[in-house]
């Protein structure tokens, strides 16, 4: 058995952390976790990164990779070849990037908005939990009128789109039990589900 050569820092409540960690999966790429919280430890998490957020990728020359979107184009550049999950050029590069984009946005969204509702209740800005939310969904919205009957975003095969919006969509309703239903977010629902089927996903389950 070799030796693990990559470390990713982070929680897998972490739709970001574990956005990466699918991605490894997908490549067939071994890693070990290193747990560190989102909340609290803040010094071990300053250490690897100076803006103190996960997740990092340590990498088999040592270095460690910061934020997902650098550590996804590094994957993609060492083990994408001619299939990476994001397309090299094109058309399909910019569809993946603008669907990746709404995806990590509505993700932003719902995290603040879950940071909103735990203020101390005099401190609660209800206007703007509404409009958190409200954007969020309206993100996931046009994911999911943009999916429609296809498989994946792309067709036949995932990519970093599919990857994304299913994790966010996991982690949302997580957090926000019911917030993207079946009934109003019908092919969402069929793609996180058929995602989170797959062992890339259910082995490293939200924790
Ligand atoms: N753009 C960053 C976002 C990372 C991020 O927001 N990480 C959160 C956890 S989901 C974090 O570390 N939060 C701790 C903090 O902001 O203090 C990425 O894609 O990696």
């Amino acid at each position: 058995m070799g030796t693990v050569q990559h470390i990713l820092f982070g929680r897998f409540l972490s739709p970001y952390v574990r956005r990466v960690a699918v991605s490894l999966n997908v490549y067939g790429i071994d890693f070990e976790q290193r747990i560190i919280s989102a909340v609290g430890d803040e010094a071990e998490r300053e250490a690897i990164n100076p803006v103190g957020r996960v997740p990092a990728l340590q990498i088999p020359s040592g270095e460690v990779l910061i934020d997902s979107a650098a550590i996804l184009d590094h994957l993609d550049e060492i083990a994408g070849a001619q299939n990476p999950l994001i397309p090299r050029t094109g058309a399909n590069r910019r569809n993946a990037l603008r669907r990746i984009a709404i995806a990590t946005g509505a993700i932003d969204r719902s995290m603040a908005a879950n940071a909103e509702r735990r203020r101390p209740t005099e401190q609660q800005d209800s206007a703007r939990l509404d409009r958190l939310l409200r954007q969020a969904q309206q993100g996931y919205g046009e994911l999911e009128r943009d999916l429609g009957d296809k498989e994946f975003f792309d067709g036949a095969q995932m990519g970093q789109a599919d990857v994304t919006c299913a994790v966010g969509v996991s982690f949302f309703n997580h957090i926000f039990p019911g917030s993207l239903a079946g009934q109003s977010f019908p092919n969402l629902i069929r793609l996180t589900i058929a995602c989170e089927n797959r062992p890339e996903f259910f082995s490293v389950p939200i924790s």
